[in-house]
């Protein structure tokens, strides 16, 4: 009589297309494939595997969150079961502060906590890019400020206690440092940096690059995701009460304006616009609102 194999419990940390790589406990990850044409897990994602060459992913355990954006043509989900997004910005190239905010309510949405990482700190464009992350600081996001080329070695102390036994993803547009953090955080790894990674993932499909490294030095179960750079940043998914929620100077005054499904528009009583008027809610951020919102409902 043949025993029934016994799955195995693993995490996938990496993802090509329908082939994964799963850390299972052991020395090195495991090649695992999906069944049929399911092509819908991501780094982060707890499975069962069904042992053999590649193994085959049985299960995809339910998801405590995922990372995920969605515009008129396709939804992508970055990574599932994250504790902590790293936003990264820099003076240069120049900021992109909409795509910072919508990375801000994706992640607040799920509930993932996020810090903002204001990286090549030493650049004397800095200030100007501090003075405009003010607003964010003041709706309650810890900015830290780092530089991973200048100061590698502070910037990992720095993060040490940000990272220490979670799972935490690195995101942010190209250019602004990720894989140079990355390096620092996981001696070894070698993650292309610069002009070089531009080159390789022009015509790439992305999801090829997004990892899952474990971090040395730091207590058991502590994690890093590296993720391409992104352009664009679509939360056609969101529901407009999700958008309210996932914006903490909005989420602040819920249920305070006159009318209980307030989009915070053109309605009499409206306690956010009256909060922009007095210049307790940023002005741009109140503007982001209104973008993402005119999107999720055409
Ligand atoms: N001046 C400065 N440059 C940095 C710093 N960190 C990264 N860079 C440079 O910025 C460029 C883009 O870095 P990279 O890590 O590839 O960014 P990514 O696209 O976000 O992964 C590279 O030329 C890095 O050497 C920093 O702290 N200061
Ligand atoms: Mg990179
Ligand atoms: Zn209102």
């Amino acid at each position: 009589m043949t025993q029934p194999q016994r799955s195995q419990r693993a995490r996938i940390v990496a993802a090509f297309g329908r082939n994964y790589l799963a850390d299972a406990g052991g020395d090195a990850p495991l090649a695992c494939v999906t069944r049929g044409k399911r092509g819908d897990v991501v780094c982060g994602d707890e499975v069962l595997l069904q042992p053999g060459d590649p193994a085959l992913i049985d299960t995809v355990l339910p998801r405590r969150n995922m990372l995920w954006r969605q515009d008129l043509r396709r939804s992508k989900v970055f990574a599932a079961n994250l504790d902590l997004l790293l936003v990264v910005t820099a003076a240069q190239p120049t900021p992109n502060l909409d795509l910072v905010g919508r990375a801000l309510i994706a992640a607040g949405a799920e509930d993932i906590e996020c810090l903002l990482v204001l990286n090549k700190c030493e650049l004397p464009q800095t200030a100007e890019l501090r003075r405009r992350l003010r607003p964010l600081e003041q709706c309650g996001y810890p900015v830290l400020e780092l530089s991973a080329l200048g100061a590698p070695q502070r910037a990992v102390e720095a993060l040490r206690p940000w990272l220490a036994g979670r799972t935490s993803m690195l995101i942010g547009a190209s250019g602004v440092g990720k894989s140079t953090l990355a390096n620092a955080l996981l001696p070894g790894i070698h993650a292309v940096t610069g002009a070089l990674s531009e080159a390789l993932n022009s015509g790439r499909h992305t999801t090829t690059s997004t990892r899952l490294w474990t971090l040395p030095g730091m207590p058991e179960a502590s994690a890093l995701l590296d993720s391409p750079g992104f352009q664009a940043f679509g939360l056609q998914h969101l529901s407009v009460t999700q958008l309210q929620h996932a914006l903490p100077e909005l989420a602040q005054r819920n249920g305070r304006c006159r009318f209980q499904n307030c989009t915070h528009r053109e309605e009499p009583g409206c306690v956010v616009r009256e909060a922009v008027a007095a210049g307790e809610i940023d002005p741009e951020r109140y503007a982001l609102y209104l973008r993402v919102l005119r999107e999720l409902l055409q």
